[in-house]
């Protein structure tokens, strides 16, 4: 297969992913759309490089080296312009060679630790996981070095062995790694250039994968989960307070879970491991005064689709304080207990907020909120 991209087409969509993270607008949608009237405004009167015709096939290139161009579809929302033109099956190539970098008993129980929280690969079956594995080579890395720098083009994703890494957009610092985690897939999976520079402030060690076999391996899944879940989690309120990148991490962390009629999603007065968002379906949630034993369950609230629920036991770090039936077939995301712990951060405000809200109800409902432990 050959494919040629259109001129301009880097610049346009590179200047536009530039704009989105300057500005951080709160509407990507109206962004877009303002941002490309006011340069088809501009360019009125000049030759168009670029058009955005709806259902034109993507143009791709002959070479991985030279990959296609995909739009950076996650800085914008899935009915954008162009976020639908990219096809990931398009990338099925097979490559000529695997890349196999050898390595020791000791590296590779290191390296099989590094991957373990890490969400872009969770959904890769054992011999996806094997080949990652095997092209992975090893970096060490001093205090001060430059791992990333913002505007370069993508070569490796990078997964922590070890080492505090500073993050840094537009030279402000905007969050840290510490020993764990992993950066770099942006530039891979949308074609565009880096959009921070990492920077050690320690001695440290990283792990490595080209960009070869990460578009071949890594990208269709990871593309296709944060394409899954992008919606969903664009229209939970308080997850409006994150940024988009906040948001794609949570959607790499979820998976789906589906529940029948009747199931129990939660049971109260059980220990807590995740929360839910309510992907399609209904949910039924009632509470019983767990003090008496001849107590009757009732009903307290319905959540359908874009809520979620459970969250608050592990955000007071108590039992489950009610139990949650499945109302028909219900399609939930699940997003596990370390995951929430290490998202859902800057929402901590708002879900602690939110605990107020359900004490005034259980006052309500039992006349007491001793009636049931302490939500606290
Ligand atoms: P990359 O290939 O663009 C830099 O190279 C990497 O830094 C990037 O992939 C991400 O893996 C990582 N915004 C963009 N990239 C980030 C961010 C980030 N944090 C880490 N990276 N923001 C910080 C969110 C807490 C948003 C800032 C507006
Ligand atoms: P969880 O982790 O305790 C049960 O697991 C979930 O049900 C809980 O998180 C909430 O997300 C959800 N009181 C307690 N939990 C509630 C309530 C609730 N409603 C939904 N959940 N009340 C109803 C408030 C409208 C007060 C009880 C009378």
């Amino acid at each position: 297969m050959s494919f040629e991209i259109p001129d301009g087409l880097t610049d346009l969509l590179q200047d536009f992913t530039v704009a989105v993270l300057k500005e951080r607008p709160p509407d990507l949608v109206k962004f877009a759309a303002d941002y490309f009237n006011k340069l088809k405004e501009k360019n009125a009167e000049q030759p168009r490089g670029v058009r955005f015709a709806e259902n034109e096939p993507m143009q791709t290139s002959d070479s991985d080296d030279e990959p296609m161009e995909p739009p950076p579809q996650r800085f914008t929302r899935r009915k954008s312009v162009s976020a639908e033109r990219y096809d990931p099956e398009a990338d099925d190539e097979e490559p000529d060679e695997k890349i196999v970098n050898p390595k020791t008993d000791d590296q590779r129980l290191r390296l099989s630790d590094a991957v373990k929280p890490i969400f872009l690969f969770r959904s890769l079956d054992p011999e996806q996981m094997h080949c990652v594995l095997d092209a992975m080579f090893e970096r060490k890395v001093t205090v001060g070095e430059h791992v990333i720098d913002q505007g370069d083009d993508g070569d490796n994703f990078y997964v922590i062995d070890s080492g505090i890494y500073d993050i840094f957009v537009d030279n402000k610092m905007v969050g840290k790694y510490e020993n764990r985690g992993s950066f770099g897939e942006l530039a891979l999976m949308y074609n565009m250039p880096r959009a921070a520079t990492i920077i050690a402030t320690s001695e440290g060690i990283i792990w490595a994968l080209d960009r070869i076999t990460f578009r071949r391996i890594v990208l269709k899944n990871a593309y296709e989960k944060r394409k899954v879940y992008e919606s969903l989690l664009e229209n939970v309120p308080m997850l409006k307070t994150l940024d988009t990148y906040e948001r794609m991490n949570i959607a790499d962390a979820l998976f789906t879970r589906t529940f029948g009629d009747g199931d129990v999603i939660i049971k109260q007065g059980d220990s807590a491991d995740c929360m839910y968002f309510v992907e399609d379906g209904e949910v039924k949630i009632t509470v019983k005064n767990m003090n008496d034993p001849d107590s009757k369950e009732k009903e307290v609230s319905n959540y359908t689709n874009g809520m979620y629920f459970g969250e608050l036991a592990l955000v007071t770090h108590k039992p489950r304080a009610a139990t949650c039936y499945a109302v028909g077939k219900t399609r939930l995301a699940v997003l596990d207990v370390q995951a929430f712990e290490r998202l859902l951060g800057p929402c901590m405000d708002i879900l602690k907020r939110n605990i107020n809200e359900y004490e005034e109800q259980l006052v309500q409902v039992f006349g007491s909120k001793a009636a049931i432990s302490d939500l606290r």
